[in-house]
Formats: C-alpha cells, structure tokens, sequence
C-alpha cells in the first residue's frame, strides 16, 4: 500500500491493497452481523483490513482515523456513531490523499467532497415504512398511544427514523407520549420500557427503532404482566434472527428490514476509490419489510 508520497491511489494488484476500517461498536445484532460481512468479504477477496472497534465513542473513531492516515493506507471506511463533528478529521484524510468511503451511516457534513461515497440504507424510509404499517394496524383505532426508543442520540439512524415515522403518522388521534434513546441496545430498550410502563399505564405501541432494543422492550412488557404483540403492539427496524424469531412468535408485530451485509459492496468500492475510478457517491441498500408470516417464511434461510 501507499508506499511513498500522497498515500491513496497508489495500490497495484489487490494484494497491495490495505484499508483501515473503524467499526461504531458491537451495540447490536445488526452490527454483529455487520462486522461479520465486512471482515469475511475483505478476507474473501484478499485485502488487509486493518479493523477497529470504536466502542460507540466519537473519539475512538477520530483517534482511529487518524492513526489510519498516519499509516498511509491506501482506502479509509467507518460507521459514523454520530452524525456531527467530522469536517477536521475528513479533511485531514483529504489532504493526505487517501479516499473516505462512509458505510451504513453517514455525516452531515455540508462539503461532500471530503468523501468519495456513502454505501448504507435510507434510514427515513424505514421510518416511513414503520409509519405506514402503524396507519393501516390503526386505522379503526380512536385514540393511540405511542412510545418510542430511540436510537444512539446524534446517529443518523436515530434522527431519520424518527423523522421518517413522523412524515407519515400525521393523524390527530397519534400521540407520541414518551420517547427516549436505548442506545441501541437490548439493556437499554428494557431499562427505557420499564420506565415508559411505569409513567403510562395506556401504551398502544411501541416504535424502537432497531430489533434489540424491541426484544428488551418485550420483557420489560412481560415483566409488567402483559403480552407484548396484543396488549402493546411493537414494531421495529433490522430484522436479524432474534427479531425474526420474535415477529414469528408473534410478540414484535412488524419489522422493517435494514441490511447489515455491506461487505461485498463495501469491497468494491474500495477496489473502485483506490484505482482511482469514478463510484456513485450515494449508493443505497435495498430492503424489504416483514409480517409475522412472511417472517416465519424468511426465518429458515436468514443469514444473520
Ligand atoms: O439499525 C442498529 C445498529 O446503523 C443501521 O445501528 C445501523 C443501526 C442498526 O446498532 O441495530
């Protein structure tokens, strides 16, 4: 890789190639499964991947960042855990030379030439579609109350599907009543549910914004001596096993699919960046969404 002068952009042969990636954390199932796709596809097709864990700290990914500069690798990837504060450390990478490649999450910053590309899903569509399946699940309904665990305060994914539901559940008889960050997390979404059941005795529905923190909801539910699923709908974003098993059971009620497997993809790009060739700089997964028996149809065959 890189060998002398601008770093980037100078790879040969794949053998040559190294990338340095920094990974958010292991908050979830989804991002288990993530790490999982991008280290076995980079291994796949030969590449050195050099891999950090940020531990769900901004700072970890800066200090990661920049050791990857420092080390003149030739392609730099990461999972932004926030969406703010990047403009320093991009431009640092820019000015080195070495191609910036966002994966699943991405930025807000205003200068999208400090990037060569953003591979990952349109979180507001997912929040779009969980929406939808709320208007039609209540339509007969008067009055509903709703209560949302929120993703990682400041991710990309957090503030979409947020944003994304609220686009679509407009009706008057909605009422978002409580709403807080689990940080993603199983711990985190029943932590949060215990509260919520504990201020509200009337919830119609739980929105989390990813599968783990739906299934610590649902023992929260339990624990308080209801069923989740009928007396408290639930629906969620991801679809990993846990979750699918969860729709199949009958205690989430609906899922919308975010895809983890980014690595195949991710390899390409970087193959692409470091040989200098154009890439498209928004590239979005396709995803679907899950009833309980289409759920118990995918479960068989479920990667991840
Ligand atoms: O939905 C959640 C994970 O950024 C899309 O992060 C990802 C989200 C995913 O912790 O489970």
């Amino acid at each position: 890789a890189g060998g002398g002068g601008g770093g980037g952009g100078e790879a040969g042969a794949d053998g040559d190639l190294i990338v340095g990636f920094s990974q958010v954390g292991a908050e979830s199932g989804w991002r288990t499964a993530n790490t999982k796709s991008i280290q076995g596809a980079f291994e796949d097709a030969g590449i050195e991947l050099k891999f950090s864990d940020a531990q769900g700290k901004q700072e970890n990914q800066i200090k990661a960042i920049r050791s990857y500069i420092q080390q003149q690798v030739d392609v730099i990837a990461f999972s932004p855990v926030v969406e703010s504060g990047w403009d320093t450390v991009l431009k640092e990478a820019k000015d080195a030379g070495i191609p910036v490649v966002l994966t699943d999450r991405s930025v807000d910053s205003e200068d999208d030439s400090l990037y060569a590309s953003f591979l990952g899903s349109d979180f507001i569509l997912e929040g779009e579609k969980a929406g939808e399946w709320v208007n039609t699940e209540f339509a007969d309904a008067d009055k509903v109350n709703i209560v949302e665990l929120q993703g990682t305060t400041g991710a990309a994914p957090a503030n979409d599907r947020a944003e994304g539901f609220r686009n679509v559940v407009t009706d008057a008889k909605f009422e978002v009543i409580a709403s807080q960050t689990g940080d993603f997390t199983r711990a985190g979404g029943k932590q949060v549910m215990e509260a919520f059941l504990q201020a509200n005795p009337e919830i119609d529905l739980v929105y989390a914004h990813n599968d783990d923190m739906g299934l610590g909801a649902i023992e929260a539910i339990e624990a308080a001596g209801m069923v989740p699923g009928q007396d408290i709908k639930i629906v969620t974003v991801d679809a990993v096993k846990d979750g699918m098993t969860a729709l199949a059971d009958g205690k989430i009620n609906f899922i919308v699919e975010c895809s983890p497997l980014l690595g195949p993809q991710l390899v390409e790009i970087a193959e692409k960046v470091a040989a200098g060739e154009d890439v498209e700089k928004r590239i979005v997964t396709e995803e679907t969404t899950f009833t309980q028996e289409q759920a118990i149809e995918a479960l068989p065959d479920r990667q991840y």
